[in-house]
């Protein structure tokens, strides 16, 4: 096993090696061309275990991408590559907004931040920490805009929760959590300007969302561009506004871990430990569902819970905001069979007995690795430690089952989407790192290669 497993590792270096493009990972080498925001995140804390100056290069070449205002975007261009990518800078005119850089071309959403959590995971893997504390130094003011303006500019209502106005924000893009949302979105042929997908050549069409969520995608990309990306007008505008699970308690794990930045760099902790708090608050009070023992999305524009029930509504373990009760009543969610089945691959995105659950098709049903990954820690946390190894293995038998893919079949462990995926990499090396005999000989291989 110590073998396969070490292959493994080499095997993931090999793909990030691959995706490496001189300053930053694409997340797969023809798919995603350039670089996205928390998959840089990801990529990093794979990085962080073997190749430090790599995992800053990654924060720092994203960050080049920030906004006057905060706004950290989901994309950040890669010069020159016209036409690789639907939609491209051209399409999404970020140089619209007064706050959008002018020396880099982004796009004008977000995703997930995971930032200050890689930014710590790099830290606690540092070989050299005063280096590492050194890239701390130059980060922290970033990443405490980045968080400020998610919080003056995404926090509506002022109840600690953040909203995703796209579902490209959540980065559970086509998930079955927005149909409604979606569906009240009645487009003709006039609210919509040409466009042509560039995806559905690399990959398989069933694999991928439909042209009619396609259209919304890019009706709500050309609203805020309209819009100028102006927070205040959309807010009074966008029929898309919903305080996603998954998203929120990224940000209480983030918030904590700027709190642990700030304390190392002597700074004063008690905001971002205030932030997180409360956020983890309004996750109990608005998000909880204690009747299916599962927290769901809060849809704002039609003021209800959004009842889907997906894999990210366990994500709460990851961030520590369950009790312990609702930990129980949560994993016993998780280990029914609406999700797990033959507990052979790990967790579908989508609960089987939801009517929109489809295996193949992203974000629908498949199992993703970054899903296995935090839902494993949030186990431990919580001392279900059998079932956080069990998350662990699922996730290192599907690679070596199936190769890097992006996403799984949660029944045939099939791999999806795009080979070569950089965060399924990433996070792999990241579980298999755990195993202190493999972190152990990686060490000593590194430092012999020094010195060869
Ligand atoms: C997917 O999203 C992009 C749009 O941002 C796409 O489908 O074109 C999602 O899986 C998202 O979570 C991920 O960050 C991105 C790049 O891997 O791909």
């Amino acid at each position: 096993m110590f073998d396969r497993h070490l292959s493994l590792v080499h095997q993931a270096k090999g793909v990030l090696r691959q995706n490496w493009t001189g300053s930053s990972t694409k997340p797969a080498p023809r798919l995603y061309p350039h670089q996205w925001s928390w998959d840089s995140a990801f990529i990093a804390m794979g990085y962080a275990h073997y190749d430090q100056a790599r995992a800053m290069q990654e924060l720092r070449s994203l960050f080049r991408g920030q906004w006057e205002n905060g706004l950290l975007p989901h994309i950040v261009f890669r010069p020159g590559l016209v036409g690789a990518y639907f939609p491209g800078p051209d399409y999404w005119q970020a140089e619209r907004s007064p706050d959008a850089p002018q020396a880099v071309a982004t796009s004008g959403i977000i995703q997930p931040p995971v930032h200050a959590t890689a930014a710590l995971h790099i830290y606690r893997y540092a070989s050299d920490p005063a280096q590492a504390l050194a890239f701390l130094q130059d980060l922290f003011p970033q990443l405490v805009a980045w968080h400020g303006y998610l919080y003056r500019e995404r926090d509506r209502d002022k109840d600690g929760l953040v909203y995703v106005r796209h579902p490209w924000e959540s980065g559970q893009d086509n998930s079955p959590l927005w149909d409604a949302a979606m569906a009240r979105m009645d487009l003709t042929q006039d609210d919509l300007p040409a466009y042509q997908r560039v995806d559905i050549h690399e990959v398989s069409m069933d694999n991928r969302p439909s042209n009619s969520d396609y259209d919304r995608y890019v009706y709500l990309l050309v609203q805020a561009r309209e819009a100028t990306y102006n927070e205040a007008q959309l807010q009074t505008q966008c029929p898309f506004m919903v305080q996603d699970v998954l998203f929120n308690t990224l940000l209480v794990q983030a918030n904590r871990d700027l709190a642990a930045i700030a304390q190392l760099l002597h700074h004063d902790p008690a905001p971002f430990e205030a932030w997180a708090n409360t956020t983890a608050i309004a996750l109990n009070q608005k998000l909880w569902n204690p009747e299916l023992g599962l927290y769901q999305n809060y849809d704002l524009v039609a003021e209800e819970l959004i009842p889907t029930a997906v894999a990210a509504g366990f994500s709460p373990l990851y961030g520590r905001i369950s009790s312990a009760a609702q930990a129980a009543h949560l994993v016993t969610t998780l280990l029914a069979p609406s999700f797990t089945v033959s507990h052979r691959w790990g967790v579908p995105t989508c609960s089987r007995a939801d009517a929109a659950f489809c295996p193949n098709r992203y974000w629908r049903g498949p199992v993703w690795i970054n899903l296995n990954w935090l839902l494993s820690q949030g186990l431990r946390h919580y001392g279900y430690e059998a079932e956080a190894q069990w998350l662990r293995q699922c996730s290192i038998d599907l690679v070596e089952r199936s190769g890097f893919y992006e996403y799984f079949n949660p029944d045939t462990g099939k791999g999806l989407g795009s080979a070569n995926f950089s965060w399924t990499a990433a996070l792999l090396l990241d579980l298999l790192m755990q195993d202190p005999a493999i972190a152990r000989y990686e060490r000593e291989y590194a430092a012999e290669r020094q010195f060869a």
